[in-house]
């Protein structure tokens, strides 16, 4: 849905600049991360917009009547765009209907959905190929002629906390429903959580979850690192470090810079990706699935043996600073066979698991199902994931607690 962003959101708003039908209680100049007590949320806002949008809506279907009458599809079912600000609701009609409809001057000159949009679309099925379906009529795989299936209309709602009301005259058109997540946000954002509510207050209950921006969260965990270089290679012909690994979500493109963290001593390092390889040859892009490896421009030796193991690949300035101090949460496993492990004790040497890195850890605090411990080497982790514990029993590391991030 990769879009160049045409405005800014948090733009400053011109005191001048006013909706005819649609007054805005409050300029939503406020950041979108910034939550509104609800009574503010609940004013109400747009009161007068229902009169407008009945007729957005008849224009709508007007527009669209010629192409239905050849195609001879009526539209038999709306689905609502729901979601919060920003998190790519238009943009993903825009992507099913070839239509952006946020035409509105104020809405273009903010950049969000001030109205209801509408936009319809016809699922096409190709009866050629394996690509079963698509919106287009022409098979973009085969190129044969698809067979109409549904007209179907896409409801977009404003994702705004200012335009709850609009939201809600919308979702009483809505027979399903898309709830968009931006992938680059904590999840659920104020208004992930008032449009669900609205869809049960109007009785929605098939909804689709569509994560979105996903490109902004690129991230590949490296399993393994090599040298490729042979020995006596010409300086002009050395290749860079190149790292192994999964590529966990996003996509990596050749090109592209990353960033690799927790990196050297504390630090991450930036690089830039000069080729991809997957087990059938060479890629330009690659997505998650399978194992990948990416040549970069790290002095080589940095990646000899697998040293590079346990680092984590990303878009610049989107992984998490490395620390070296975790507090978690543990809860320790119940075994069946063998003897269930005692707690974990303060100054205990423990070893953590956090994606493909391990770490030694010594611990510095416990409370009941809490821990709090020391890295000697940093790690990049989020709040929230999952942390494997193993303890050394009788001179094996066995796994004694699941540990969450805090
Ligand atoms: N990087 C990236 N940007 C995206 C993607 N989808 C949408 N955007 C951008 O995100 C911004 C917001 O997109 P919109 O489609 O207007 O979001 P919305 O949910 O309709 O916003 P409101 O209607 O105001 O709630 C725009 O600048 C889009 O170009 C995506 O998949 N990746
Ligand atoms: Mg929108
Ligand atoms: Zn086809």
């Amino acid at each position: 849905m990769l879009k160049e962003k045409k405005t800014v959101k948090e733009a400053k708003e011109p005191k001048e600049a006013k909706l005819p039908k649609e007054p805005m209680a409050k300029e939503p100049k406020a950041s979108k991360k910034k939550q509104v007590p609800l009574e503010e949320r609940r004013e109400p806002a747009v009161e007068k917009a229902p009169k407008a949008e009945p007729k957005a809506a008849k224009e709508a279907v007007q527009k669209a009547e010629p192409k239905a009458a050849k195609e001879a599809v009526q539209a038999e079912i709306n689905i609502g765009m729901i979601g919060h600000v920003d998190a790519g609701k238009t943009s993903l009609v825009e992507a099913m209907t070839g239509q952006w409809v946020d035409t509105h001057s104020e809405e273009l000159k903010r950049g969000i959905s001030i109205r209801i949009g509408y936009a319809d679309t016809v699922f096409y099925k190709c009866p050629a190929c394996s690509l079963n379906y698509s919106v287009k009529e022409e098979c973009p795989k085969c190129k044969a002629k698809g067979v109409p299936l549904r007209k179907v209309s896409f409801v977009d709602a404003p994702g705004h906390e200012t335009l709850m009301t609009t939201m809600l005259s919308g979702a009483a058109m809505m027979n399903g429903a898309v709830l968009v997540v931006a992938a680059n946000e904590f999840c659920p954002q104020a208004q992930t959580v008032e449009h669900l509510n609205a869809m049960k207050i109007v009785g929605i209950r098939n909804i689709v979850v569509a994560q979105n921006k996903i490109d902004l969260v690129d991230k590949m965990y490296c399993g393994r690192s090599f040298d490729i270089n042979r020995p006596g290679t010409k300086p002009e012909e050395m290749k860079g470090g190149v790292l192994g690994g999964t590529l966990l979500q996003g996509t990596l493109n050749v090109g592209d810079s990353v960033e690799i963290a927790p990196g050297f001593a504390g630090k991450k390092i930036v690089t830039k990706i000069q080729n991809i390889n997957c087990a059938g040859g060479k890629l330009k892009i690659a997505k998650p699935g399978g194992l990948i490896a990416i040549e970069t421009l790290l002095d080589p030796s940095y990646a000899q043996n697998d040293q590079m193991k346990g680092q984590v690949i990303g878009a610049v300035d989107s992984l998490p600073e490395p620390r070296n101090t975790l507090k978690l949460d543990v809860e320790l496993l119940e075994r069946q066979v063998t003897e269930t492990p005692g707690e974990i004790k303060i100054n205990e040497s423990i070893v953590l698991t956090i994606g493909t890195m391990t770490v030694i850890a010594n611990v510095k605090e416990t409370r009941p199902g809490k821990i709090t411990v020391m890295l000697p080497r940093a790690v990049v982790a989020e709040k929230g994931q999952n942390a494997a514990v193993s303890r050394k029993e009788k001179m094996k590391w066995r796994l004694i607690a699941f540990g969450k991030v805090e």
